[in-house]
């Protein structure tokens, strides 16, 4: 494939950063907001690196105005937000906090305001800690609430708000929050690990027939962390040991979603969690998405030694993640031929590095762009074999709480100064203006 630089992206294709609630709004008690699992987790001592929490965050809930003024400054053209459920609904079902849902009508007409598109998260991790003393996401009904809610937030924003994602990586929050502990609930169980994972997608199934039922013009999809698992060599035992662990990973969720099936792999995986799996759920979770977000931030090399740690001639981030541009065009190209996809947005793509302000005041981050460069490299080249491409998302708009490294990992093409909540646009920030505003990619 010979390609000219600039490589020029389709008309129309979709410049924007991400971000979510729990991440960087802050304002944890602020205005009748309920509390959250993450509330709850990130206050248990032990949880989180040097024991952060969301409380304050980057403040966003207050700064909302100034960091869209920054977006437009920045030429981005959408931003991704997540909306706190327990924010608009404290106690996740029944009452709903008009405070909170006030917040999010303001945030959506300031990105109106200056031709920014809101797309919109509905679930990104932060359960309301009420749902989760009923059994949280094990619990059949709290997709029900989940659906209620989602009602409520297309009633009030959906004249407005015309892009949705259901749930954010439902394979993070059954296997981080669920199996390996490391996340809100915190719990590690396989069984409830696969309950929680099926009921993410009934609910996404349940969200995405309301939101359609209330807003026929909205198009609502799901956000799916997804790694392509590759052999450590080209043995006929690494490819078997490879493509099971993709079946089981990304298969787990992509599968369902796309085909209404679980891969056969998973079934063994299943056990008596299979009970969890009701007549016709398959069809409400395969019920047509109008689009599918992909986040990727690294792949997985594997085979009969196990996980590749340290991939020999690889970089990695401050995450150690493998930095790996080609293994997205590969996911990308595979997904295209094994489904009959919908429109695709990479709604996350980024990296951490050790930034730092440096003596001009200025955040030099030439990882980042490099990092970024390169995988919107593998993007246009996914582009022109024909996977349908819609958008992308850099994460993050505004470094922030990286979960369980709490304020340590800064994923930002803005950098925050915690102390003072002061932005400062990064090089990666300026260089990404450059791209949203011409829908070009310089290959140097
Ligand atoms: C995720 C989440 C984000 C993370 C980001 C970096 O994909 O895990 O959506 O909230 O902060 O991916 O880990």
């Amino acid at each position: 494939m010979t390609e000219k630089s600039p490589l020029v992206f389709p008309r129309g294709f979709v410049w924007g950063a991400a971000t979510a609630a729990y991440q960087v709004e802050g304002a944890a008690k602020a205005d009748g907001r309920g509390e959250s699992i993450w509330d709850r987790f990130s206050h248990t001592k032990g949880n989180i690196l040097n024991d952060d929490n969301g409380d304050v965050a980057c403040d966003h809930y207050h700064r909302f105005a100034d960091d869209v003024a920054m977006m437009k400054d920045m030429g981005l053209r959408a931003y991704r937000f997540s909306i706190s459920w327990p924010r608009v609904m404290p106690h996740g079902r029944g009452s709903i906090n008009w405070l909170g849902l006030d917040f999010y009508d303001r945030l959506v007409d300031a990105l109106l305001s200056v031709g920014i598109e809101p797309y919109a998260t509905l679930y990104h991790w932060d359960l309301p800690e009420s749902l989760q003393e009923i059994g949280g996401w094990t619990n059949r009904d709290v997709t029900g609430y989940f659906a209620d809610y989602a009602a409520v937030m297309a009633k009030r924003l959906g004249d407005r708000v015309k892009n949705w994602m259901t749930i954010n990586e439902p394979w993070v929050v059954a296997v981080h929050g669920n199996l390996l502990g490391d996340m809100a609930p915190g719990y590690r169980d396989k069984s409830t690990a696969i309950k929680v994972g099926h009921n993410l997608l009934v609910g996404h199934g349940r969200a995405l027939e309301t939101i359609k039922h209330s807003r026929p013009d909205a198009k609502v999809g799901i956000t799916l962390s997804l790694s392509p698992v590759e052999p450590e060599t080209d043995a006929e035992d690494d490819r078997r040991i490879a493509e099971h662990r993709y079946q089981i990973s990304a298969g787990w969720f992509l599968n369902p979603l796309l085909t209404g099936a679980y891969p056969s792999e998973c079934y063994p995986e299943f056990g008596e969690a299979i009970s969890v799996i009701h007549p016709g759920d398959m069809a409400l979770i395969s019920r047509r998405m109008d689009f599918l977000g992909v986040q990727y931030y690294f792949r997985v090399v594997t085979g009969k030694r196990g996980d590749v740690k340290k991939v020999s001639g690889s970089k990695y981030t401050e995450m150690g993640w493998e930095v790996c541009p080609s293994a997205l065009e590969r996911l990308l190209v595979r997904m295209n031929q094994d489904y009959d996809l919908p429109p695709i947005f990479i709604t996350e793509n980024g990296a951490a590095f050790d930034d730092k302000v440096s003596k001009d005041g200025h955040v030099h981050d030439p990882e980042r762009i490099e990092y970024l460069r390169e995988h919107l490299h593998a993007v246009y080249r996914a582009l022109k074999q024909n996977v349908p491409l819609k958008g992308y998302f850099a994460w993050s708009l505004l470094d922030n709480f990286e979960w369980a490294f709490g304020y340590s990992k800064r994923f930002g093409i803005v950098y925050v100064d915690y102390k003072t909540q002061k932005r400062i646009i990064k090089d990666s920030g300026h260089w990404y203006s450059r791209v949203s505003r011409r829908g070009e990619l310089e290959l140097t």
